[in-house]
């Protein structure tokens, strides 16, 4: 019983024995209590060689001797070593054995595999899928926990998101277009949570540059010129053709143009004329299916009419996506001479504005169309040719007072000198004549 006693004040119970990594001096150290408090009375304690390097006893308390690394494990990460205690009673020592835990500290960042990262994503890849093979990694030497990861900044803003903090796989949280935007740069950082020597929460962080490089794919239709954004309407090409000619204008210089809406794939295209109004469109227009060249196969011969075409521009891909443009003619009148002249629905249906062809064409307000000229320069201005029309009166006025002058006349005094035999008398010159006449008349009378 006795016996029993003696060994119950060497009793060691509970105990979780740790101490972080680089604790202050002092540093209590939690080992567990003995049967006994009198400690130097009724029991003695001691520490081997390999504890006592490290610690001390304060009474019955254990304390951090210097300071402790890591590296100063001897078993995995613990300080392994015996505590004896010897009752005083019966002097015979109890050791135990203690297994001190090294607790790392968060002393150092994460470190990432790469010093920067650089990956390529089509710019029709989904949203939220996780990017084949885009994904960082970090280790952290400290850290018992999984790291976290996070984007601190991308520009352009708000493209690219992590799978989760723990997996850093990226995905897209907005869609891409590589004419918009052909590489993002993103701030990727790792965080270890972690404590420092005293047991308080110590965070580490690492950041690393990634790179995405967007890589264009066949997701955009053709467009057509001079809109080079996609977000533009489908354009409305203005040309005229003049009454009778085959010669097209187009209004603002511009001719038909598309190109790949995807400008790194740039596929050629193939135009087409669709459908147009009115029905007989195709009797007077046709488009080159390479060049997008518009012409006509005949002159039309109309009055202020104005004709709607489809021209459809087709990629030459797999998808072959296609872009429609409305190309509008507008067939100006022209009052020429003759054939205007004699066109009277023509010159009842507008009015004429003569316009030489020097002059500027004016728009008209309503339908942005050129207003219909005179003849341009292929033939008579109005007043050019009411000038011809005059210029040939006169003369014919002219030709008919000569022949009165030089034909009537004279004949009209033949008659009238016949008439004064009779009634005048001789003495004036002219009756001198008249007389001498008269004498010869009345020689051949008599
Ligand atoms: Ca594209
Ligand atoms: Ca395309």
């Amino acid at each position: 019983m006795q016996v029993f006693f003696y060994a119950a004040v060497c009793i060691l119970t509970g105990g979780s024995p740790s101490v972080h990594e680089e604790a202050p001096s002092d540093t209590k150290v939690d080992y567990g209590t003995y049967d006994a408090t009198d400690v130097g009375t009724s029991f003695t304690l001691s520490l081997d060689a390999t504890l006592d390097k490290f610690f001390y006893l304060d009474g019955a308390t254990l304390r951090v001797k210097s300071s402790i690394s890591r590296s100063d494990a001897t078993s995995g990460n613990n300080i392994v070593g015996m505590i004896t205690c010897v009752a005083t009673a019966n002097g015979i020592p109890i050791p135990n054995t203690l297994f001190i835990q090294i607790i790392k500290i968060n002393k150092t960042p994460p470190k990432f595999d790469s010093s920067s990262y650089t990956f390529s994503v089509d710019d029709n890849y989904p949203l939220n899928v996780d990017i084949p093979s885009a994904q960082v990694f970090a280790t952290d030497e400290e850290s018992t926990t999984n790291l976290a990861y996070n984007i601190e900044s991308q520009s352009p803003e708000n493209v690219f998101q992590l799978a989760s903090s723990s997996a850093p796989k990226f995905q897209l949280m907005a869609a891409l277009e590589y004419n918009r935007e052909s590489n993002y740069i993103l701030n990727v950082s790792a965080t270890s949570d972690g404590v420092d020597n005293i047991g308080n929460t110590w965070l580490q962080t690492s950041y690393v540059l990634t790179v995405f490089n967007v890589m264009d794919t066949d997701n955009n239709p053709p467009v057509f010129l001079p809109c080079l954004s996609l977000s533009c309407p489908p354009p409305i090409y203005q040309a005229t053709v003049e009454n009778g000619s085959t010669e097209i204008m187009f209004v603002d210089s511009n001719t038909i143009q598309a190109r790949d809406g995807d400008t790194q794939i740039n596929a050629t295209i193939t135009y087409y004329l669709t459908s147009g109004y009115p029905s007989n469109y195709m009797d007077y227009f046709k488009v080159n299916s390479l060049t997008a060249t518009v012409s006509m196969i005949k002159p039309f011969v109309g009055n202020n009419e104005v004709f709607t075409l489809l021209i459809q521009a087709t990629e030459n891909s797999v998808l072959g996506q296609s872009s429609y443009a409305t190309l509008t003619v507008r067939a100006l009148q022209v009052t020429c001479f003759p054939s205007s002249i004699n066109d009277s629905t023509s010159v009842s249906e507008t009015t004429p504005t003569t316009v030489s062809s020097e002059e500027t064409v004016s728009q008209d307000l309503q339908t942005g169309f050129p207003t219909p000229v005179t003849c341009g320069n292929t033939g008579y201005s109005e007043a050019v040719v009411y000038g011809i029309i005059g210029g040939w009166i006169a003369s014919l006025l002219f030709v008919v007072v000569l022949s009165w002058l030089f034909l009537v006349t004279p004949h009209l005094k033949k008659k009238g000198s016949r008439g004064n035999t009779i009634n005048q008398q001789p003495g004036t010159q002219g009756n001198q004549t008249l007389g001498k006449n008269t004498q010869e008349d009345s020689g051949r009378l008599s």
